[in-house]
């Protein structure tokens, strides 16, 4: 028998909850067994220099050592309860927050817990391969840290599936071990955790952009009149920051290594810089697209019942909904929403209500361009001429108003011909895939040396030196 309250760092008083510890000791192994199948590859042995959450104050959550992954405490934290914290938007503001599951929401809670609960296993088992081509040992604990991070997620959710939803939680628990990545007959829930991450470039993209999502979505969710999931988006977010940072310095250290190469070369043809041995700034281009445009479905349709349900009933806010200056009802408000009209996209309001996912789209695109406008900078600085865009937001949509319809990146309403005349401009192809790939064919493991297509990270991890050991193989 495992002692939980040993295995399990926690400050949920595991060990005096009985019906929890059973429901745990039932799904512990469970997971536990899809980790070893779904997560990073072979890498069960390694040592691992990562950080680990004991508890939720300063000095409790950054704990650095080596780690077999398979022995990380995936620990349940929450952060602290404020006794006097309100529901504070919706038909219930003013309330006491609620600390059990109100009866008349518990089904569409447990549809939003299962939602966010389902991208975390998701991620791990996307990039699952990416180890054997890492680009550095630097970059493979990064990988690593993130993907425990992302375990560690999935607990959070399955904590509260557990001990808030009794028997439906617990098999929407066993659900969540059970939907693959990618699966034709069991799929993740949302369509950007289906897609492959295929190599390092796609990685990095994905942690910059899709889990930025998760900032802004685990943001909407920390506003929640249910307490205990609003404590625990709290304390996730803490984590998601090193994922968006290992996206953004990603990405800019490949930009910034290919910038070095085209300047110290004299070059600017895409194929000169591939024969280099670096990726073109115009396959990045693409990549980025690719994940922009994937990402942003995941807000949901620009106009969404669903979302005026969530909000009106207290369990989804927006984007840091107490510092808003409104009445958090939105009873009268309107925002406006693009969709597409003959060859024009237009703009038109709608009750507010309605495009609270499109709001939330719309914050997520102002710190999307703030990061890429820093990626911009490696480019100006190194004294290259290429200017990165992001895509207009009806771009490659899938969900909601632009989904069908045919746009370019800058926002014209194509025919779907001529779209497709241009796609390989501006979405990876076969060929695009085929070339990372083929610089990642091996990995990097001497302690301080990179791969050739990336440039070395500023300082290395913990105020450890760039040579340090990252990574024990054993
Ligand atoms: N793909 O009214 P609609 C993260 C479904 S990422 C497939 O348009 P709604 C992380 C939708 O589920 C953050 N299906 O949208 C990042 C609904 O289906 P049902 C994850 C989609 O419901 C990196 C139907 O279409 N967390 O943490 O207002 C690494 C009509 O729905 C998609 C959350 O998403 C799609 N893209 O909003 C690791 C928060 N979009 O219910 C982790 C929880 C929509 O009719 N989820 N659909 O069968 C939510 O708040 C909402 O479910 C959504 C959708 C915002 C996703």
């Amino acid at each position: 028998m495992i002692n939980y309250t040993e295995k399990i760092p926690n400050n949920v008083d595991l060990g005096r909850d009985r019906v929890l510890q059973r429901a745990l000791e039932h799904w512990q192994p469970a997971y536990m067994s899809w980790w070893y199948d779904m997560g990073p590859n072979e890498s069960h042995n390694y040592d691992v220099y990562l950080r680990t959450a004991v508890s939720v104050e300063p000095d409790g959550w950054a704990q650095f050592d080596y780690v077999k992954m398979p022995e990380y405490r995936w620990g349940i934290f929450l952060q602290p309860r404020d006794e006097k914290r309100l529901v504070n938007f919706g038909i219930h503001k003013g309330q006491p927050a609620w600390q059990e599951v109100p009866g008349e929401y518990r089904s569409i809670l447990r549809r939003i817990i299962v939602t966010q609960g389902d991208t975390e296993p998701a991620s791990v088992e996307q990039q699952k391969m990416l180890g054997i081509s890492c680009p550095s040992l630097y970059d493979l604990r990064n990988i690593f840290q993130v993907n425990v991070e992302e375990g560690r997620h999935l607990w959070a959710m399955v904590y509260l599936l557990h001990r808030y939803f009794g028997r439906d939680g617990r098999e929407e628990a066993e659900a969540l071990l059970a939907r693959r990545s990618g699966d034709t007959d069991n799929p993740r829930i949302l369509g950007a955790f289906n897609e492959p991450t295929p190599d390092w470039l796609a990685f990095y993209m994905f942690t910059f952009f899709t889990d930025r999502d998760g900032k802004f979505q685990l943001c909407a969710l920390a506003e929640s009149g249910f307490d205990p999931l609003s404590r625990t988006c709290r304390f996730m977010l803490t984590e998601e920051a090193h994922h968006m940072f290992v996206g953004e310095t990603g990405v800019a250290r490949i930009i910034q290594r290919t910038c070095e190469v085209m300047k110290e070369n004299n070059v600017e043809d895409p194929s000169d810089v591939r024969a280099l041995g670096v990726i073109d700034l115009q396959t990045i281009q693409r990549y980025l697209n690719f994940h922009y445009s994937v990402t942003l479905d995941l807000y949901g349709s620009d106009v969404s019942s669903n979302a005026a349900n969530y909000f009106t009933s207290g369990l989804k806010g927006r984007f840091r909904e107490t510092k808003l200056d409104d009445d958090h009802v939105l009873g009268e408000a309107e925002y406006p929403v693009s969709e597409v009209i003959g060859d024009k996209i237009v703009t038109k309001k709608v009750p507010a209500l309605t495009a609270l996912n499109e709001r939330l789209r719309d914050d997520y695109i102002d710190e999307i361009a703030d990061g890429v406008g820093r990626w911009q900078r490696v480019i100006d600085n190194a004294g290259v001429s290429f200017r990165l865009t992001l895509p207009r937001k009806g771009f490659h949509r899938e969900i909601g108003n632009f989904a069908g319809r045919f746009i370019s990146p800058e926002g014209e309403v194509l025919t779907q011909e001529a779209w497709k005349k241009h796609e390989i401009q501006w979405l990876p192809s076969a060929k695009d895939y085929a070339y990372v790939q083929s610089l990642m064919s091996g990995r990097v493991t001497e302690p301080g040396k990179f791969a050739n297509w990336i440039a070395p990270p500023v300082r290395g991890i913990n105020n450890q030196p760039l040579d340090f050991e990252y990574v024990r193989f054993n």
